[in-house]
């Protein structure tokens, strides 16, 4: 006998397969000897909208220790940052860059 597929069991199936968790991709910034504390803080201020302190810390955080997390956004955001990150450092001559971890 064929099943009913508007039955309750069959509806209640297909909502939980539609119920999918938001990935997170973190912007990680990365340490170099070229890019200036300035650069790297005015990026912090204003592609990822950190308030001065904080900005500061993160700075420091990717100075001493290699690399920093800048925050974590869905993947189309994540990327739009790294790509913003990249083309404003090329436009100053700095080599920062930046790259993407799932979180
Ligand atoms: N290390 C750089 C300097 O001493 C500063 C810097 C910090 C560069 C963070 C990149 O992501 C960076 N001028």
């Amino acid at each position: 006998m064929a099943r009913d597929p508007h039955s309750d069991q069959e509806i209640l199936e297909e909502t939980r397969q539609k119920t999918a968790k938001p990935r997170l991709y973190k912007v990680i910034l990365l340490n170099d000897d070229y890019t200036t504390m300035e650069f790297v803080l005015h990026v912090l201020e204003t592609v990822f909208h950190k308030a001065p302190a904080a900005a500061h810390r993160i700075m420091m955080q990717v100075h001493t220790g290699g690399h920093g997390v800048c925050g974590a956004y869905s993947y189309e955001v994540a990327e739009t940052k790294v790509a913003t990150v990249q083309g404003l450092a090329k436009q100053e001559g700095f080599p920062l860059q930046a790259t993407l971890e799932e979180e």
